[in-house]
């Protein structure tokens, strides 16, 4: 059987799978991981594009040096960010880090000017400041010479495709993520596009996941000394991937994709676009296989990233393992944060913003890292029940447990103490969701797997899940009543 390859960008790192189907298992490799380091320039925080670029050819050197040529490829990635390509083919500048200054007050003013139940009503997608819609305005805004220069719109995995093969296409996944996609229609909202001033003609064909996209430029076949490749699309947009691969077997479950963000939610056959979803702010995020994602994004682990980031500018190195270590030596339940608070959005000083937030609501300040992190693992927990509880009354959906993929769950005291949280079962994994579902969809394109079901089946076989069952109901319960008190959740 032959190997196919999935790469998987998230915010934090990058890796690229290879993967291959043996008698109703999958194995998997790793050929190659490689942090995700954005770059501040002047005012701008930017992704390194071109050095994300190199690491997907690493990639594929280095499957030539495992004697290996995959009979397919994809790329998924973070949502919501993009390039331009102008005229002349090349792309405009650095795409933009949605955690960037530039979009500071323009979801407002967009909200006031076009209205939220006019946006939220043509495209079922939550109001998140940095949302594809808003950067855009924000550029045009700026009167930015990137956009007067645009001839094509491209989010990160249509970028990196387009490097890869010289084809442009949307992806329908990604796309939806940008607020601009109308679900009803099934096409890019014509009327949102006209009212922040973008010309359609930016935006291109939309294409489902599993559809085949190109192959590899004779460019870059030539430069790594390799044959072709064919370039798929897969499900672009990584926690479109990752739900595909929560190993499922009821088909009302709730998931959790634990990563630099914590997405929540559960899977539906259709967008749940009312004043509800409006109001509690639920997103409805392209699937696939005509699936939605019902869901909410809670700050996740970003938090703690951003801590071990700033201790690490002081000289202190700690690795997560280490930090897990630590909050579980400190006191439980001192303080709490609400993860969601706007402060903790920009990247920055984030040990210095949990205290302030702590001091602000008449909390003991936590002063050390352990005190620190113990903080932050609690409050997400409690707002994953929070989260859970808002799914269940938005879906009309009843939940036995939660599933949790992604990297997040290497962090067992978060999946213990999200356990506690809900009262739940917790059934934790696979860690690579994202690339695994990035790998089934390709599968189903190739007619190796039949459908999402049994793909899910397969990953269910082949990789281990760890069963958190609940403990310490009676403390949980105490702590989720302060947490809403403290936050004002009602
Ligand atoms: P993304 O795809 O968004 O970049 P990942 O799914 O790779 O994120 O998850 C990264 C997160 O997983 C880190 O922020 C960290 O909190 C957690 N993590 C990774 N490795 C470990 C580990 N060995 N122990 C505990 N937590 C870990
Ligand atoms: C997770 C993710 C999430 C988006 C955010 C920008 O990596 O794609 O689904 O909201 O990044």
């Amino acid at each position: 059987m032959p190997s196919i390859l999935a790469y998987d960008l998230g915010a934090s790192s990058g890796r690229a799978l290879l993967g291959r189907l043996k008698n109703g298992k999958i194995e998997v490799e790793e050929l190659h991981r490689f942090s995700n380091d954005p770059v501040g320039v002047g005012d701008r925080l930017q992704w390194d594009i071109l050095r994300l670029f190199h690491e997907i050819k690493q990639g594929l050197l280095k499957a030539k040096h495992a004697g290996v040529t995959p009979a397919s490829l994809a790329i998924d990635s973070w949502a919501v960010d993009f390039g331009f390509i102008g005229r002349n083919g090349e792309l405009l500048g650095n795409p933009y880090h949605y955690r960037d200054h530039h979009t500071d007050g323009v979801m407002e003013r967009t909200m006031e000017r076009l209205t939220a139940s006019k946006i939220f009503g043509r495209t079922g997608i939550q109001f998140l400041p940095f949302n594809t819609i808003y950067q855009l305005a924000a550029l045009k805004e700026a009167d930015s010479p990137f956009l007067q220069g645009a001839e094509r719109f491209l989010m990160i995995p249509d970028l990196l495709r387009y490097f890869l093969t010289g084809e442009m296409h949307n992806e329908f996944t990604n796309a939806t993520t940008t607020q601009l996609y109308n679900p009803l229609e099934g096409r890019w909202d014509a009327e949102l596009l006209a009212d922040i001033g973008l010309s359609s003609s930016l935006f291109g064909e939309v294409v489902q996941p599993g559809t085949r996209v190109g192959s590899l430029r004779a460019s870059i076949c030539e430069e790594l000394g390799i044959g072709s490749v064919p370039v798929l699309a897969t499900a672009e947009h990584d926690t479109g991937s990752a739900v595909a691969a929560v190993p499922a077997l009821e088909r009302d479950f709730a998931y959790l994709s634990c990563g630099t963000w914590s997405l929540m939610g559960t899977e539906v056959d259709r967008p749940i676009i009312n004043e509800l979803a409006q109001e509690l702010n639920f997103t409805n995020e392209g699937g696939v296989y005509g699936t939605y994602r019902l869901l909410k994004n809670i700050m996740g682990l970003w938090i703690l990233q951003e801590c071990r980031r700033a201790w690490e500018r002081a000289g202190q190195y700690y690795s997560f393992p280490e930090l897990v270590s630590m909050a579980e030596k400190a006191d439980a339940f001192k303080s709490l944060i609400d993860p969601d608070d706007a402060v903790f959005i920009h990247p920055g000083d984030m040990p210095s913003r949990v205290r302030q937030f702590c001091a602000a609501s008449g909390q003991p300040v936590p002063e050390t890292p352990g005190e620190i992190v113990r903080c932050i693992l609690e409050s997400l927990a409690l707002k994953y029940r929070y989260v859970l509880e808002l799914t269940e009354r938005l879906s009309g959906k009843s939940f036995s447990g939660l599933h949790m993929v992604g990297g997040g769950i290497q962090n067992v005291l978060l999946c213990q103490w999200s356990a506690n949280a809900i009262g739940k079962p917790v059934w934790a994994g696979p860690v690579e969701g994202s690339a695994l579902g990035n790998l089934v969809v390709q599968w189903i394109a190739q007619g190796e797997l039949s459908d999402i079901w049994e793909a899910r089946q397969v990953i269910r076989d082949s990789f281990p899940v760890t069963v958190y069952e609940p403990q310490d109901g009676t403390r949980w319960e105490e702590a989720y009543g302060k947490f809403r008190e403290l936050t004002g959740l009602a």
